[in-house]
């Protein structure tokens, strides 16, 4: 029975280990200060290219911004800010995927996330960086257009990583991508 207890307080002592030095790494602190200034998200590449054929071979990054803007603004913003930056295209459910997991692992909420698909026509949409409109991941009764108003595409409505149309100029956060 003795060497029962012994044990168990050896136990104890390994987990208290694990604990200190997670905790010495301060990784609260880093997270907000990147935030600001946007949060790499390392997608895969090899899936990136095989899907993105119109991008091939070229290497993909992808950045999260928590700071809020209008669709447009977002768009622009992608582009002043990255050499052939736009919003990011979700042009399979691997990439799309891999960023939700990453933005809700990362910034440590899935807040709900302008990405670069946008309305043509009726039910026609497009990517903004010119990626063919082929995947789409729509959540149930989605696109619904709601008032004939919802004209641009966010994730996360309801922490669901699946599309909703939205209002274009409700500021959101949002991903760009560029090739780097
Ligand atoms: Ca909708």
């Amino acid at each position: 029975m003795e060497k029962d207890v012994g044990l168990d307080v050896s136990a104890l002592d390994t987990a208290l280990g694990d604990l200190e030095d997670s905790d010495s790494t301060s990784d609260i602190a880093e997270t907000d200060i990147e935030a600001e200034d946007g949060i790499e998200l390392n997608v895969i590449e090899d899936v990136v290219d095989e899907d993105r054929s119109n991008m091939a071979k070229a290497s993909i990054k992808y950045h999260f911004f928590s700071m809020k803007k209008r669709f447009r603004d977002a768009e622009i913003y992608c582009q002043n800010r990255f050499n052939n930056g736009h919003l990011a295209a979700l042009t399979s459910a691997s990439i799309n995927n891999q960023l939700a997991t990453l933005v809700c692992r990362q910034y440590g909420q899935c807040t709900r996330t302008f990405v670069g698909g946008e309305r043509l026509k009726g039910t026609r949409f497009k990517w903004t960086d010119g990626s063919a409109w082929k995947y789409t991941n729509w959540r149930p009764k989605e696109p619904n257009n709601l008032t004939l108003n919802e004209n641009c595409i966010e994730i996360f409505y309801k922490g669901d990583s699946r599309w909703n149309d939205v209002r274009c100029y409700v500021k959101k956060s949002f991903i760009c991508s560029y090739r780097a």
